[in-house]
């Protein structure tokens, strides 16, 4: 309880911060965008991940507020980089299902792009599969909506939740990122390497792009290649970062 009330005090105290982890087209090398990983600095219990306390934002509700704030701030930053001559590089954020089914979603997103000044197709919203089925109909109508602002869409963690391919059917996604439990042990494993190759191929048949997270080994990599996947995201090729080495390290690359 005490936490949730740090937590109801961080956005105007301003102990928020995001780091950004690049993610990397395998066919060109190029850095394509970033997802963006919210952060709270605890004036008490220093840096905590958001397992530690996006649960609490979710249930009470604060998760709604937070939600706007990264959206924000993800806008912002993406306009700042290119202000600095930074070469557009797409930024994604993670949606809660609270802040899916609150009625303001889609005006809290045109307002974060507008108050920075974004074209929306550089912002990438990011659900996950059991978002869509608490309430299949009224997930389609949302996402459908959110769609009509120009965002892109990608289904995060996909393959370890519940959707059916029917419902995967009718959402308007632009990109599946396969879920880090798979990639993991993607050459050791035969039913995890199936399963990867599984998802590679409804992504090509779907014609969205394909991400693999968690990518830890060249030999990963290799595989994914290989394998059709688009882009990698991991401790690989990066772990995420501050906003300002993240511009360091996009300069240097791409
Ligand atoms: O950052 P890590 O890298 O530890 O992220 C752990 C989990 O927290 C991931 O599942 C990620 O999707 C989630 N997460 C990170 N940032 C945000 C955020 O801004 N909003 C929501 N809803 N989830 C986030
Ligand atoms: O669920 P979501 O995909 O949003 O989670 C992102 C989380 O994955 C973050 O906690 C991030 O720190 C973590 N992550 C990113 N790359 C790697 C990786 O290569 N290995 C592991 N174990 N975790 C990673
Ligand atoms: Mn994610
Ligand atoms: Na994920």
């Amino acid at each position: 309880l005490t936490l949730e009330n740090d937590l109801r005090r961080a956005i105007k105290r301003d102990e928020f911060l995001l780091v950004y982890q690049p993610k990397r087209c395998i066919a060109t090398g190029a850095i394509t965008g970033v997802e963006a990983l919210l952060r709270w600095r605890h004036p008490e219990l220093g840096l905590l991940p958001p397992d530690r306390f996006i649960p609490i934002a979710e249930e009470s509700g604060l998760i709604v507020p937070m939600g706007k704030w990264v959206m924000e701030r993800a806008c912002a930053q993406h306009m700042a980089w290119r202000a600095q001559g930074l070469g557009p590089v797409s930024v994604a954020v993670n949606l809660s299902p609270r802040q899916l089914y609150d009625d303001h979603i889609v005006s809290d997103i045109c307002e974060a792009l507008a108050k920075a000044g974004m074209e929306p197709d550089w912002l990438e919203l990011e659900i996950t599969e059991n978002m869509v089925m608490q309430d299949a109909g009224d997930a389609l109508m949302v996402l459908r909506a959110i769609k009509e602002t120009g965002v892109k869409l990608a289904i995060d963690d996909f393959g370890a939740g519940h959707t059916s391919f029917a419902l995967i059917r009718q959402i308007p996604l632009d990109k599946i990122k396969i879920d880090r439990s798979f990639v993991n042990d993607i050459l050791t494993d035969p039913n995890d390497r199936a399963i990867a190759e599984a998802i590679i191929s409804l992504g090509q048949a779907l014609k969205l792009r394909v991400v693999a997270e968690g990518v830890e080994t060249e030999a990963q990599e290799a595989f994914l290649r290989e394998h059709g996947c688009n882009e990698i995201q991991g401790y690989l090729f990066s772990r995420p970062l501050e906003a300002d080495a993240l511009h360091a390290f996009v300069s240097d690359h791409n």
